[in-house]
């Protein structure tokens, strides 16, 4: 089977490790609405068993497994047009992950950088689930025969870890079972930087609040966060070639294009040798305008957990309709007994 041959499928998943920030909207969630509709079924999870590979209050972790969901409600997932679930309530996803643990190699994992990042010198006290993530990330993406993934550039080698994996079962078992996946990874902001040090990710679990937008502040938080972005004294170039060696100002004319959608060569000819002083409130502005609204909404829907959690539960039975038979071909190929 080649992947033509398998139903044009996103999956894309969000970790309720902490509020949503600015790039887990520019980076997924912007772009998984513009895949609605498109042409594409679209399957879109709250990823809370990918949560807990580090430690997570039980109480905060339902509020931010609502607040995701909310996140992408507020943002335009509809859904009746998407599945829109979280992770733990479809238990096929831990099953196919556990069956991908003993297919994925060691060697492999131990090339995974986002690992390496996270658990730094730290790597012996980490949690084996955390050394795993990938395996699941595997399954989360496969047990939905999914074609298509949308993610941040931090997540490409998870992708293609995914490929090695479901390469690897086809071969073994002599199958052509699983699609190799594509990552789809384009767009200006599909690395969205630290505020603070533009060679670092902006992350929701990162240290200071100051070095992230979430998607909950308000105009003011967002001004002066931008306001207080660390950026170098030279105003902006003639040509985005001028930006070469200067992160933290690539950084923020990315974030203006991606919000406005335009390119960054656009923003350069708008903004050509303005200084900080114009274009960070312009960012700033451009920011409240674009995720006020969202954040008004995400606010409304917290109001009702009931509903949240009613949406999850009727996404994750849709969800289950394409997984749980995809899980049962996997138990038959492997070999596991089902009575
Ligand atoms: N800074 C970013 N720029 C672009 N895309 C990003 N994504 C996350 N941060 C950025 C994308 O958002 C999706 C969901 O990511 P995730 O929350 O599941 O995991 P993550 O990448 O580990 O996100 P964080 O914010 O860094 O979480 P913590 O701090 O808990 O580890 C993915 O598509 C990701 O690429």
């Amino acid at each position: 089977m080649t992947e033509s041959t398998f139903t044009p499928r996103v999956f894309s998943g969000i970790k309720p490790s902490g509020g949503l920030t600015l790039g887990n909207y520019l980076g997924a969630i912007k772009r998984f609405v513009g895949m609605q509709g498109a042409g594409f079924e679209t399957v879109y999870c709250v990823v809370d068993l990918h949560a807990i590979t580090v430690w997570q209050d039980p109480a905060e972790l339902k509020t931010a497994t609502r607040e995701v969901a909310a996140g992408y409600l507020a943002s335009g997932i509809d859904p009746e047009k998407s599945i829109l679930f979280n992770q733990a309530q479809v238990h096929e996803h831990a099953e196919l992950g556990w069956i991908f643990n003993c297919v994925a190699r060691v060697g492999w994992m131990n090339r995974m950088t986002q690992f390496k990042d996270k658990a730094g010198s730290n790597a012996e006290k980490v949690s084996l689930g955390l050394y795993a993530y990938p395996s699941l990330m595997a399954a989360d993406i496969l047990l939905y025969h999914a074609t298509h993934v949308p993610v941040g550039e931090d997540q490409k080698q998870h992708v293609e870890l995914t490929r090695d994996i479901a390469a690897k079962f086809n071969h073994d078992f002599k199958v052509d079972f699983f699609p190799l996946t594509t990552p789809v990874i384009e767009g200006p902001a599909m690395r969205v930087m630290n505020l603070r040090d533009g060679t670092k990710k902006m992350s929701k679990s990162g240290e200071s609040d100051m070095e992230r937008i979430n998607m909950t502040d308000d105009a003011d938080t967002i001004a002066k966060k931008f306001k207080k972005a660390k950026t170098d004294p030279a105003p902006l170039p003639e040509t985005l070639d001028g930006l070469k060696d200067r992160p933290e100002a690539r950084n923020l004319v990315d974030i203006y294009s991606a919000l406005n959608d335009m390119t960054p060569e656009a923003v350069i000819a708008e903004y050509a040798g303005a200084g900080w002083g114009r274009f960070k409130p312009a960012l700033a502005d451009l920011a409240v305008e674009k995720l006020a609204p969202i954040s008004t909404e995400m606010e409304r829907l917290m109001n009702d957990p009931a509903e949240i959690d009613r949406i999850l539960g009727r996404g994750a039975e849709r969800a289950r309709e394409i997984a749980a038979p995809i899980l049962k071909q996997t138990y038959d190929i492997v070999g596991l007994l089902r009575s």
